[in-house]
């Protein structure tokens, strides 16, 4: 058994050319954070380029993670005193104790501890991984009054659940208390996740108190940032294999790929860690770096889970290293995403999209589909539609975005008639939807096309992109999809030549 991670003293660790560990005095650094959903992603990303900041260049940047419902982030990583381990997992592996998360707090049962950290003249950020659904959004970027969480926290803003209820709450104790106000940072993979943040924020404070509103407005920033390190979720083998290599017990490990990249809105003053000199991009122009992480990383993601699990893959990788596969989201990626947006100057889109690909084939990361499946009514929002709808505007082609959507289709449908466990916070919805069992085609793809919280009035009288959809989903249903995207991109294959047929 490993000497335990917990109550350890890190010099006791210091030499071991295995781990790096902090650097800074963590003892005497004040917490200057408050991030909402410390999950797998923040431990591996905010928290790491915050980490390397302060061994840089020290400050009170210490991190308070605010889960809003979960328990078990809180009570393992306590246990330990709040450390854990980032294992890089790439060409080259490394070992990282992290020491920038002081405090864990569970709102939904300490909300006032909550309220007081946020509110504490302290806490000069914001900062939140609270995933698509937590914006709680209608389809047009407002904020949903009708979401259950909201409505809750309209009618109890002192106790609240959802992220904008704590962020607006703490805001106006600030304010009552002549404290200024902090910033909010949104690192969230949601198309201008700063301006809707802002905007939900403003439209919830509005619902009560105008004049608070109006401060939130002039003394909040909420610049938007894009995000991106692939970083699995920790699973048992996570623990085991990182203990081991590290030779100390630590439950509650993260691992990540090499890459990683962090692109923020140069439009905020107010105090900040270092970030700049560790990596961090501050820029205008973060829509160009948005779209193309949003429409090729993510996209392809998206598209594998839901086609590589109708073909019994598991992981990324092995999805990838199907030669069919492929082939599918490369041509999907250099036929129908690049030059649906206007990439960053600095960016070679093609290059960055080839080394997305080679991202996927890591054989060190066992990233598994069914973990990037989840959500994917919110997810195909940011990372599908907007890519069809822009295609569609620009008389450009969408056939093989129809396909990757008609298998989010079919994964819906399977799971229906297979009565299983839908992770998405629509699927209550779906299995109202008698619709998505029918075997006739057409009426599946008019069925998903009429949820309004999914789909715009662009998606719904287009003709074209009805018949590619009932062209792939058809085709899907005929063959499996291995055999499709086999064919898919062989020349005048029946399949092709079928796909062509109904979706030209
Ligand atoms: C993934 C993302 O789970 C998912 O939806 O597509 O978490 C992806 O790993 C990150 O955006 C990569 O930066």
């Amino acid at each position: 058994m490993h000497l335990p991670l917990k109550k350890l003293d890190l010099s006791q660790i210091a030499n071991n050319q295995k781990i790096s560990t902090p650097k800074y005095d963590r003892e005497n650094t004040d917490i200057g954070i408050v991030h909402l959903g410390p999950g797998a992603f923040h431990r591996a990303h905010q928290a790491v380029y915050t980490e390397n900041a302060m061994n840089l260049s020290g400050g009170n940047w210490g991190i308070c993670g605010v889960s809003l419902r979960s328990a078990t982030a809180r009570d393992i990583l306590a246990e330990q005193d709040n450390l854990y381990t980032l294992a890089v997992l790439d060409k080259k592996v490394s070992y990282q104790v992290i020491g920038a998360i002081k405090e864990i707090l569970v709102a939904s049962e300490q909300s006032d501890d909550v309220i007081a950290r946020m509110s504490a003249a302290s806490t000069k950020l914001i900062t939140l991984t609270i995933t698509e659904k937590g914006y709680c959004l209608a389809s047009d970027g407002s904020l949903d009054l009708n979401h259950k969480d909201i409505k809750h926290d309209l009618a109890k803003p002192t106790t609240p659940s959802s992220a904008i209820g704590f962020i607006v709450e703490s805001l106006k104790q600030r304010k009552l208390n002549g404290i200024s106000a902090y910033n909010v940072l949104s690192c969230d993979n949601v198309s201008g996740n700063g301006d809707k943040l802002r905007r939900a924020v403003l439209d919830y404070a509005g619902q009560f108190d105008t004049s608070l509103q109006s401060w939130i407005d002039k003394n909040v920033a909420f610049p938007n940032a894009m995000v991106d390190s692939i970083t699995p979720k920790t699973e048992s083998y996570t623990i085991e294999s990182v203990s081991k290599a590290i030779n100390l017990q630590d439950n509650w490990p993260i691992q990540r790929e090499e890459f990683t990249q962090w692109v923020i809105e140069n439009n905020w003053q107010g105090e900040r860690p270092d970030w700049e000199n560790v990596g961090v991009i501050f820029t205008d122009d973060v829509e160009g770096f948005e779209k193309a992480k949003l429409r090729l990383l993510n996209c392809l993601h998206s598209t594998l889970a839901y086609a590589g699990s109708l073909a019994g893959f598991e992981t990324v990788f092995d999805v990838t290293s199907d030669q069919g596969f492929y082939q599918f989201i490369t041509k999907l990626a250099s036929d129908e995403i690049i030059g649906s947006f206007i990439p960053p100057k600095e960016l070679d889109v093609k290059a960055y999209s080839n080394e997305i690909i080679q991202r996927f084939l890591n054989p060190s990361i066992r990233h598994l589909l069914a973990q990037i499946a989840f959500d994917g009514s919110q997810k195909i929002q940011m990372r599908i539609l907007p890519t069809i709808e822009d295609n569609l505007a620009l008389g450009r082609s969408t056939k093989l975005l129809s396909l990757s959507l008609a298998c989010w289709f079919e994964f819906i449908c399977r799971a229906l008639k297979a009565k299983e466990e839908i992770n998405d916070p629509m699927a209550s919805h779906f299995a109202n939807m008698p619709q998505l069992l029918s075997e006739d085609v057409h009426d599946v793809v008019t069925a998903f096309l009429s949820i309004d919280s999914i789909f715009g009035q662009v998606f719904k009288n287009n003709t074209q992109l009805t018949a590619q959809l009932v062209g792939s989903l058809t085709a899907l249903r005929l063959g499996e999809i291995n055999h499709i995207v086999d064919k898919l991109c062989a020349k005048n294959s029946h399949t092709a030549v079928l796909l062509n047929n109904t979706q030209s």
